[in-house]
């Protein structure tokens, strides 16, 4: 890890509904009328339109913290993520102070819906991805095909496999929206790079990290917007707009690591 300071914003996608298993786990753990967010952090606000579900890994095991305790308000992350984020100020609670009140596994909570912010699909699905790593950002990420070849390529997998994964295929199978127009693709990048490079699975790092520099340069320097508020803007300049949206209307706030 290099010595800079990532500033990630983190979202706020509401629980609708638990899976089963999840469901079973946390009766007594949370009071009558609790929400909970699930808390992906993202360096892309300004895709957030096109979230089509939500990636959780399988193997990891996440804490759900007492956010505010007035508004019966929980996250999803990770531990790590908790211990950075109760020195930032972003729950209403005690400096230092923020509670673990369940303790859960990414496989149990596969199939919950959740409310996506800014998303033209209304509710998601939590979903897996094993390539999420535990030590960083707060190990959950938000699925935006269009932009991210990772989430891309993770989506067409889950497509193929949904029994093997035990998913239900209707979880992932949604349109994929284009959001950023760039001077080489008219939209949907990822899916460009990945069939351009050749990447068959989301176990094909090395393309995927060379797609995703690619993905990231052009979308951010040439990339104008497509969909939204800030429709025909440039994503330098629609980035921060986005980003701000989110954080006034309360589904989103800053995080840094
Ligand atoms: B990004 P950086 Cl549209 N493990 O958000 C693996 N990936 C993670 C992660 C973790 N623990 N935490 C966050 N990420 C992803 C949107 C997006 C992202 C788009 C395009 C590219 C992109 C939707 N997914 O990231 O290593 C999150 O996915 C490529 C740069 O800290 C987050 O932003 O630079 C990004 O990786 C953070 O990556």
């Amino acid at each position: 890890e290099g010595v800079g300071v990532q500033e990630y914003l983190a979202l706020k996608l509401t629980v609708q509904e638990w899976a089963d298993a999840a469901k079973a786990k946390l009766a007594d753990k949370l009071p009558e009328g609790a929400k909970v967010h699930f808390v992906p952090a993202t360096l892309r606000p300004e895709t957030m339109y096109g979230q089509t579900c939500c990636f959780v890994s399988p193997g990891i095991n996440y804490g759900i913290y007492e956010a505010d305790k007035d508004k019966k308000e929980y996250f999803f992350l990770t531990d790590r993520a908790a211990r950075n984020m109760a020195f930032q100020s972003v729950y209403n609670a005690g400096w230092g102070e923020f509670t673990k009140v369940a303790e859960i596994s990414g496989s149990e909570v596969i199939g919950t819906k959740v409310s996506a912010p800014l998303s033209v699909y209304k509710d998601v699905y939590i979903l897996p991805m094993e390539s999420i790593k535990a030590n960083k950002g707060t190990g959950v990420v938000t699925c935006v095909p269009s932009d991210s070849p990772d989430d891309y390529a993770t989506t067409m997998d889950l497509l193929k496999k949904p029994d093997h994964y035990k998913i239900k295929r209707e979880w992932i199978d949604k349109n994929i929206l284009p959001i950023i127009s760039t001077p080489s693709f008219e939209g949907n990048i990822a899916e460009h790079l990945v069939k351009k490079l050749k990447i068959n699975s989301p176990k094909d790092v090395k393309q995927l990290a060379e797609a995703k520099e690619i993905a990231y340069k052009e979308g951010f320097y040439q990339g104008t917007m497509v969909y939204g508020d800030f429709k025909g803007q440039s994503v330098q300049d629609a980035k921060p707009l986005v980003r701000q949206q989110l954080v006034d209307a309360g589904e989103a706030f800053n995080y840094a690591e």
